[in-house]
């Protein structure tokens, strides 16, 4: 009889970017699952600072930043005992990977990339090859650890097709050494959109402070936002289309109260923006706030952080390793 407590886990990987101060739309869109995956899968879970490099950042604001990402990842409930919870430059196979990985991915498909497109678009100044070849570092990154699942959202799709693509590729080359990721739809996880501009993603690295709420700004700095929010001109709490702004403002009034959409639009009929808007900022202050305390805890002990991301890297690098030994192997390197 199959026993389901000693069955293995599935094995899931997921990675951010400490580009920037993580947002409400990272909680809610991915951080949250992540939290609730560890019981389910066998995790890994990364700081992808190498990715972050792709769009100019400061030294010392891209060192606090990775450094804060992971305390938060910690601060959030994730168990770096349960899970392996690493900083990707700290394992060497990501970048080595992705050359071998590099040599058999082709021009073409890598030009199909829409948010090379679009990144590139937004920042004309610096279009670099990092940033156009972005998707290969990504392939590396998931294939060292051999997932059998990736949660993506709708822009991270195409990244994880081609990802797949290249382990497809390889394997009919070389023989067997990756395992083809499957995409993990979360049961739950809500697009979350810009403040300022409703028709866009809310993002960290998005240079209006007022279009994003950090998970670590103050309660005064989060309800001032929302008051601040681009709203419609229908004035009435009603989640449709048309009304983008407002239609944002109730999919993350639900998603950190729990109350669905038509209990939401219930709870405010006849009641204006203003009073909304405070409600959306008091709700997500007090969902965030435990998360802020704990982080400021684990923030202040800095030996304590190292000696979890350097247990996570060793763990990663074991991982890793073998992977990365076999690739080098069946393309014929001399180990
Ligand atoms: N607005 C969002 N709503 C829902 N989910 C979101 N995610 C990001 N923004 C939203 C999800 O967060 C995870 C980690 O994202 P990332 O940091 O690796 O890169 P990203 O998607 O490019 O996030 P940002 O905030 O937009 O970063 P920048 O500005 O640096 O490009 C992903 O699962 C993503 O879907």
């Amino acid at each position: 009889m199959c026993n389901i407590e000693t069955e293995q886990k599935k094995k899931v990987l997921s990675c951010i970017q400490p580009s920037g101060m993580l947002t409400l739309g990272n909680y809610l869109g991915a951080l949250k699952n992540w939290v609730n995956m560890q019981d389910e899968f066998d995790c890994t879970f990364a700081v992808a600072d190498l990715h972050a490099i792709t769009v100019r950042q400061e030294p010392a604001a891209l060192r606090s930043q990775i450094y804060s990402t992971y305390a938060l990842l910690l601060a959030l409930g994730i168990d770096p005992e349960k899970n392996t919870v690493f900083i990707q430059s700290h394992v060497p196979f990501h970048t080595q990977l992705s050359w071998l990985l590099s040599c058999n991915t082709q021009f073409g498909e890598m030009s199909r990339m829409t948010q090379f497109k679009d990144k590139s678009a937004k920042h004309p100044e610096n279009v670099n090859v990092g940033l156009f070849s972005y998707p290969v570092l990504m392939a590396a990154d998931i294939l060292l650890y051999k997932p059998d699942f990736v949660p993506v959202g709708a822009d991270q799709k195409q990244h994880l097709e081609i990802a797949r693509d290249i382990a497809v590729r390889f394997n009919n080359k070389y023989g067997d050494v990756f395992t083809i990721p499957e995409p993990y739809i979360p049961k739950t996880g809500a697009r979350v959109m810009s403040l300022q501009d409703p028709s866009r993603k809310m993002s960290k690295s998005d240079d209006n402070v007022n279009s994003w709420v950090a998970i670590l700004d103050s309660k005064d700095d989060i309800i001032r936002k929302f008051k601040r929010a681009v709203t419609d001109s229908e004035a009435c709490v009603r989640f449709c289309e048309e009304q983008a702004g407002i239609s944002n403002l109730i999919t993350i009034y639900s998603a950190v109260t729990g109350k669905t959409v038509a209990e939401v639009e219930r709870e405010f009929e006849g009641r204006g923006y203003g009073e909304f808007k405070l409600a959306v900022g008091e709700a997500v202050a007090d969902t965030l706030a435990p998360i802020k305390a704990s982080y400021e805890e684990i923030i202040k002990d800095k030996k304590a952080l190292e000696q979890l991301y350097k247990e996570g890297a060793d763990k990663a690098c074991r991982q890793a390793y073998k992977t990365y030994n076999k690739a080098m192997k069946k393309v014929g390197f001399v180990l």
